[in-house]
């Protein structure tokens, strides 16, 4: 007999529900997709982020060295974006889920800084943070540079040219914080990926080590991606709906 797919879910649901209820360290991955439902275009998705670019032009240092006022403008207009719209339900589950468990480490790929907003503490901003601005000469930091378009932000220490504090395609990571977040994939005993299309590397690895440390891994995300067959389980569905129901 047909099993319509909503009693499929909601034992899915329950599922998960017990197991992150159970988990003694959890690990939470998110990407574009948490934040879709406040209103941030993803990366991927039809809405895709800035008209006719795409961001793999613009996120680039070759870019940045060609073309600053265009990429400051770029990331102008996705501070502006962000600076009105707020978090959704699917951030402030995660605020809520980290309060009820022994170990819980978000690791996020985002650098729209909801998850900090909705009540977050213990986030890794693995690509960085769109409010935060570097040298990028002398690598000094400022803590959210409203940027004029007028002139280009100078650093105050070496008049190099200032940049978004993120970290562009073809860029290394923070080694420090690839390395915590690997070291949290081996020994965390529940996975669970939220919102990612799981194809920019090297976070896209976290998945796969994870499982091979033994951890429990769970998806939610609207579509199926590369992961989907190997983890233990995919809930489609939107993060806003879903994660709430998670830790009711
Ligand atoms: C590096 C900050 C070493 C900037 C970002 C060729 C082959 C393989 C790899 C490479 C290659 N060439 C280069 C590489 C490496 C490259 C890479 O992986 N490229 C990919 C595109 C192939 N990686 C790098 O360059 C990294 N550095 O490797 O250094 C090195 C050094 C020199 C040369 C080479 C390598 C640096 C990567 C970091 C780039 N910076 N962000 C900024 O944001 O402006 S990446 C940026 O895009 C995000 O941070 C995020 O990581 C990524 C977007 O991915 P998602 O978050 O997954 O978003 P997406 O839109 O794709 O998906 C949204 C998902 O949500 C979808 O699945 C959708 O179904 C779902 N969804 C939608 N709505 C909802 C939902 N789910 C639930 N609920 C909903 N409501
Ligand atoms: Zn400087």
């Amino acid at each position: 007999m047909h099993r319509s797919d909503t009693t499929m879910d909601d034992e899915k649901i329950a599922f998960l529900k017990e197991r992150l209820r159970r988990a003694k360290k959890l690990m939470v991955l998110t990407g574009a997709g948490i934040s879709a439902e406040s209103g941030v275009p993803t990366f991927r998705g039809q809405d895709g982020l800035w008209q006719n670019y795409n961001v793999t032009d613009l996120a680039t240092p070759q870019a940045f060295a060609a073309n600053p006022k265009l990429v400051w403008a770029f990331y102008n207009w996705r501070r502006n974006l962000i600076s009105q719209i707020k978090e959704n339900p699917a951030h402030q589950a995660l605020a809520i889920l980290e309060e009820s468990l022994p170990d819980f480490t978000l690791v996020t790929q985002n650098v729209d800084g909801l998850h900090r907003r909705a009540g977050s503490k213990n986030i890794i901003e693995i690509h960085g943070n769109l409010w935060q601005v570097k040298c990028s000469q002398c690598r000094q930091k400022y803590i959210d540079m409203s940027v004029n378009m007028g002139t280009l932000p100078l650093c105050k220490i070496c008049g190099g040219l200032l940049r978004p504090d993120v970290v562009w395609f073809g860029e290394n990571l923070d080694h420090q914080l690839l390395q915590r977040v690997e070291e949290t994939a081996q020994t965390c005993d529940v996975l669970l990926v939220i919102g990612t299309s799981c194809q920019v590397y090297p976070v896209a690895a976290i998945p796969m080590i994870a499982k091979n440390g033994g951890a429990f891994a769970g998806e939610i995300n609207t579509e199926e991606t590369p992961i989907t067959a190997g983890i233990d389980i995919t809930i489609i569905g939107k993060a806003g709906e879903i994660l709430p129901l998670l830790v009711k």
